[in-house]
């Protein structure tokens, strides 16, 4: 079973994270950032891992310090949960559109972090929600699962749109990077031998 369970707790944030790679796209999220929740469903439905995070955050000041550790713990569990990534893909890539909103995701779990992150968010906020901490919430995931991630949003006038556009994405994209490759069956998806 490809699972992880990550426990991760600061004085900032308390993150308790559970994966199931191979699940059903179910999530169970309790973050106190609604809109984030929204974001974090579309991973679990689109990358069709079932995902339960519960996180109690230093929200009274403002959602960064719980947006960017529940993206270092989630990044966590997925560098735990995927293991010594034989016979997995590696790479993903998805568009997703949303009306006239369009991005482009492409993930390599190559076991080095780097984000390359395009979108021209149109507002400042979604509700409540700082749309400059979509950025955070993937900084800190690549750092922690050790994932390539080139993120563009292409188009979009609408910043819950853009938003989403790209979180759809990622987990399509996600999806793809580590689902089987039947002819790598027991094989390194790379000539080092490890990633
Ligand atoms: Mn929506």
């Amino acid at each position: 079973m490809r699972t992880a369970n990550i426990e991760r707790n600061t004085l900032e944030t308390q993150i308790k994270v559970s994966v199931n790679l191979d699940g059903q796209g179910e999530a169970r999220l309790e973050t106190g950032v609604p809109f984030f929740e929204h974001m974090l469903d579309q991973i679990a439905r689109h990358g069709m891992i079932d995902l339960d995070i519960q996180a109690n955050g230093d929200t009274h000041i403002d959602d960064h310090h719980t947006v960017e550790d529940v993206g270092i713990s989630f990044g966590q569990a997925i560098s735990e949960a995927v293991g010594d990534k034989k016979g997995i893909t590696r790479y993903g890539h998805a568009y997703v559109p949303l009306d006239e909103a369009l991005s482009r995701v492409v993930i390599d779990l190559s076991g080095r972090p780097g984000l390359t992150f395009n979108a021209d968010f149109t507002r400042e906020k979604i509700g409540q929600f700082e749309t400059e901490l979509v950025f955070e919430f993937f900084q800190g995931f690549v750092n922690h699962a050790q994932a390539t991630v080139h993120i563009d949003c292409i188009r979009g006038h609408n910043a819950h749109h853009q938003a989403e556009t790209i979180f759809k994405a990622f987990g399509r994209a996600l999806r793809m990077a580590l689902s089987a490759d039947e002819r790598m069956t027991g094989k390194m998806p790379s000539t080092k031998g490890s990633l």
